[in-house]
């Protein structure tokens, strides 16, 4: 554990929205300069929503100095060097843009943008900010499981050989009830997609990465089982219960994605994004076969990584459960001794680490957002393929 110094120069954050993801960035931004050692000190300056109660009641229960209502004053002030953007696809581009117009570094959550035009957009003006020593961040936040980074520590050293077949699946259930409530992640015009975009997109930003392949052609399928849900409710977490007998309105999202994908490096793949996996939590599984090995992965237990070496002799072939938890694995030594375990809020925490540290070497941090540019162009490519029933094959 390092101790927090305030000789640091500070690295004062806005952020925008206070809701599940403004929680978990908000512990990350807490607790990285108290386990890692930073160039800079992150200083929760201020948080930002649109309902002055809530958002003072935001700030006072994750630890930020002020609370605001006003996104665009809030970018331009001089007291804030970073923006990170936790709200609904919609404000992404809008908010990016002007953060990055008035000098600030920006972190973005996932997917980037509600549109490729947007992410083209706002990929444009974070490169031309580089110039102005300005950086932008998307939050692909699974690239920082410490198993997920040794798998690509693993693929890099050659050791699955050459990549034949990428399979993965995010799988959650928490709208798998036809009577949870409508929220914005359920209306295309504020969330973009369904799944597919909220967390399909991990998926495929995670398999391009640790496979260092991208994804040239797709091939998709969506599907939405409950096409109305009840307008009133008790929202919890990211469900709720709903009001059956009240009035409903329309879902216009994926329940559930599929699709089929080559990639450059010659591997094919298969990609599934679900809500209605009934108990499937948050399932991210991801299994990749080389030449010469295999490697399996699991969020549900996410401190696990299955490596299958195949170039052992066959009668000590078997898949080794390696446990993430060393010294030596990345991130992990700057937590607990050796065996005790990571959580989801550490891949936040992660982050905000390798963010902070990229901005105070002057680098580029990743993924940057033409690597997100590069998930959206694969999500809308998905949904052009699914609404061309041309290719439909009966049977
Ligand atoms: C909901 O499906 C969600 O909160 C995603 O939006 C996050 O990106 C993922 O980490 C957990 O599930």
């Amino acid at each position: 554990m390092t101790t927090p110094t305030t000789s640091l120069a500070p690295l004062r954050v806005a952020m925008i929205g206070s809701a599940f993801m403004g929680a978990a960035h908000s512990h990350a931004w807490r607790s990285a300069h108290r386990f890692f050692d930073l160039p800079r000190l992150p200083v929760m300056q201020v948080v930002v929503g649109r309902n002055e109660a809530r958002t003072q009641q935001a700030a006072d229960q994750l630890g930020w100095a002020e609370a605001s209502t006003d996104w665009r004053a809030v970018v331009e002030r001089e007291d804030v060097d970073l923006v990170d953007i936790c709200t609904p696809g919609d404000t992404h581009h809008d908010i990016a843009l002007a953060a990055l117009a008035a000098g600030k570094h920006v972190l973005c959550e996932k997917p980037l943008a509600n549109s490729v035009a947007e992410a083209e957009e706002m990929t444009a003006a974070a490169d031309a900010a580089v110039a102005r020593g300005v950086y932008a961040m998307c939050g692909f936040t699974y690239r920082r499981v410490p198993a997920l980074s040794l798998a690509r520590e693993l693929v890099a050293e050659g050791r699955l050989g050459t990549i034949r077949q990428v399979r993965a699946q995010y799988l959650q259930d928490w709208l798998a009830d036809a009577d949870v409530p409508l929220t914005w992640r359920m209306d295309k015009s504020l969330a973009g997609s369904g799944a597919l975009g909220d967390t399909g997109a991990h998926v495929i930003d995670a398999t391009q990465w640790i496979t260092g392949q991208s994804i040239t052609g797709v091939s998709g399928l969506l599907e939405t089982f409950v096409t109305s849900r009840p307008v009133a409710g008790q929202a919890s977490g990211l469900g709720g219960v709903g009001d059956a007998t009240g009035e409903r309105g329309p879902v216009t999202v994926d329940d559930a994605a599929l699709f089929t994908a080559r990639f450059d490096g010659g591997a094919i793949g298969s990609f599934e994004a679900t809500r209605f996996a009934l108990g499937r939590k948050n399932a991210i599984r991801i299994e990749i076969n080389g030449t010469d090995g295999s490697l399996a992965f699991d969020f549900e237990d996410m401190n696990v990584l299955n490596f299958y070496d195949g170039t052992q002799p066959s009668r000590l072939q078997g898949f080794t459960r390696i446990y993430v938890t060393e010294p030596d694995h990345p991130y992990v030594g700057a937590w607990w001794p050796p065996g005790h375990g990571l959580g989801y809020e550490h891949g936040f925490t992660h982050q905000v680490v390798d963010l902070v540290r990229a901005i105070g070497a002057g680098e580029q941090p990743q993924p940057g957002f033409a690597d997100a540019l590069a998930v959206q162009r694969v999500l809308d490519a998905v949904e052009r393929s699914a609404a061309d029933r041309s290719t439909w094959t009966g049977v």
